[in-house]
């Protein structure tokens, strides 16, 4: 005679499960390249974050698995140019370290796909204000730093290689960093052209352990063929030699059905008890792509008599793992916490806000009314400059987002509403504008929109509610009627054509507000609030109790 758990027993085996394990991603949404340090037992984690302003954004963490945003390496207007930048360019992989009380972050302004701009930045306090960027005499990409028990400080990056053809297209080389004037010195040293050979290496990290310096690299590319691999050596400056595990951790082996692809790019911190862990990058592509770009796993790793293990006994990462030990957070991995509704009732854009390329000019928030004020710019959002536009990331596979806008437009060319961006030529903006019959017309315009001239509102000023769901299929788009008390659908896109697999790229689909055409003197569009509704996805986080009470999409 079987006895059936109570649902009672049964709750209790789930919310054990749900605090004795996490679900990966830690960090859902475009957070590419992840490089994480840890300070006075708190963990820090810095990201890729491209033609977005505010750039390289710091988020903290107690426990590795709950991560919250405090701030932002670049958060001035003067510190970087990103002007007229492509959105994919910009600000590529950051790598953060901590050292006597100070925080460096190092990390590249990329044009036209290529590294043109090394820099450091430092702090005291993660949260900022960070410093000044200074130039580093430094070429290629994905730098980092490690700091020696002897005191020295040494500069890693990968460049194009001297001589391709016998070596492979890229290599890592080390330069020690004076860390009074933040200035490369000494000879360059080039460390290693990769394990895998013909491969691109890059984002290399330095360990010691032992006595004996460990490099881990990314290779294969950061699409499906992804991968960690290794090197190590006696001495810091060399000779490395490949570790013959490599790669150490790849999906690439796994086909198009894994849930998780392109795994790669890591950095490894240790826990206050002495475990190792690896963040990396990684997709969760859909039907076969991916439109929320490369997010960040958590991988348990391993120091080995052989070297680093990463995911010992899976060999993969996991979409559920067992939690970091010795923390006792309690709290369960709360993935349903995007859904929030913003109300711009503070000075500034709220914190995970960005525009492109550099504040927006002329918005304003907060005041009597509340709201985002924005001016209707000149610049459109598929140009290379800083329209109207604020944005926020998607960070779940399915998800509703609605907001009220008020827009008055003046002619046809000036428009105000919702955008789904995945890059200036990729993009869906469901609109306020005027017909060309002089009404206030709704018009959709995105990849695979009909061409139409627009739905003619039923008034002629106040606010218009506008809402995008996205699913496993499509971006639907539609406006509440207030007459028959309801949504009604203008068009459903298909979500492929917002994908990196779909568009190329580096980035990830972003949600929001624009007000963008105008002409002449400037209108203004009021977006009063702006909510967003994280909806399981039916087949990979319905079972999870993060979600519950959350719908399925
Ligand atoms: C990053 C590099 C990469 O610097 O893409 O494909 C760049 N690999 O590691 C931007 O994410």
């Amino acid at each position: 005679m079987f006895t059936l758990p109570s649902l009672h027993s049964a709750n209790c085996a789930t919310w054990s499960h749900t605090l004795l394990t996490f679900r990966n991603p830690v960090l859902t949404g475009l957070n590419p390249d992840p490089s994480v340090c840890v300070a006075d037992d708190v963990f820090y984690l810095v990201t890729s974050s491209f033609a977005y302003f505010p750039a390289i954004p710091v988020h903290r963490s107690r426990d590795l698995v709950h991560w919250e945003l405090i701030g932002h390496v670049l958060d001035r207007p003067g510190q970087i140019d990103l002007a007229g930048l492509d959105l994919s360019d910009g600000i590529w992989a950051p790598t953060i370290r901590h050292h006597d009380g100070i925080f460096y972050v190092v990390s590249t302004v990329a044009r036209e796909r290529r590294g043109s701009v090394n820099f450091i930045s430092t702090a005291r306090d993660p949260a900022g204000p960070w410093s000044q960027p200074v130039i580093l005499d430094a070429a290629g990409i994905d730098p980092s730093l490690f700091f020696d028990d002897d005191g020295c400080c040494w500069f890693t990056a990968c460049r194009d290689a001297e001589d391709p053809a016998s070596t492979g297209p890229a290599e890592l080389y080390l330069r020690e960093l004076n860390l009074q004037t933040l200035e490369l010195v000494g000879p360059l040293h080039v460390l290693w052209n990769g394990a895998i050979t013909g491969s691109w290496a890059e984002a290399p990290h330095i360990y010691k352990r032992e006595g004996i310096y460990h490099l881990i690299a990314a290779e294969g590319g950061t699409e499906r063929n992804h991968a960690v691999t290794a090197a190590r050596a006696t001495s810091v400056t060399g000779p490395y030699r490949t570790d013959p595990r490599s790669p150490l951790l790849t999906h690439r082996h796994l086909g198009e059905d894994a849930g998780i692809q392109n795994v790669g790019h890591a950095d490894l911190v240790e826990t206050p008890v002495g475990e190792t862990w690896a963040v990396v990058l990684g997709t969760r592509p859909l039907e076969g792509v991916h439109t929320l770009g490369r997010e960040v796993f958590l991988v348990p790793a391993q120091w080995t008599s052989a070297g680093l293990l990463l995911a010992p006994g899976r060999g993969r990462v996991g979409e559920v793992e067992r939690r970091p030990l010795g923390f006792d957070t309690g709290e369960p991995a709360d993935r349903a916490g995007g859904s929030i509704r913003e109300e711009f009732d503070g000075p500034d854009l709220p914190p995970g806000w960005r525009s492109l390329r550099g504040p927006i000019r002329g918005a304003s928030t907060g005041g009597s009314a509340g709201g985002l004020r924005m001016p209707v710019s000149a610049e459109h959002l598929s140009g290379r400059g800083t329209p109207s536009f604020a944005v926020r990331r998607q960070e779940h596979q399915c998800f509703e987002a609605r907001t009220s806008v008020t827009f008055t437009p003046r002619n046809f060319d000036e428009q105000a509403g919702l955008v789904v961006f995945l890059d200036e030529r990729h993009f869906a903006a469901l609109a306020v504008t005027l017909g060309r019959d002089g009404r206030r017309t709704l018009r959709l315009e995105g990849p695979g929109a009909e061409d139409r001239e627009g739905i003619a509102l039923p008034d002629a000023e106040g606010q218009v509610l506008l809402r995008v769901v996205g699913d496993r299929r499509s971006y639907s788009f539609s406006w509440w009627d207030e007459r028959d008390r309801q949504w009604v659908l203008v068009d459903a896109l298909d979500r492929e054509q917002f994908s990196s697999e779909y568009a190329g790229g580096f980035v990830g689909v972003h949600l929001g507000l624009h007000a963008t055409g105008a002409k002449g003197a400037p209108g203004e569009a009021l977006f009063t609030w702006f909510e967003y509704v994280a909806v399981a996805d039916a087949n990979a986080e319905a079972d999870d109790p993060a979600f519950a009470g959350v719908g399925a999409c």
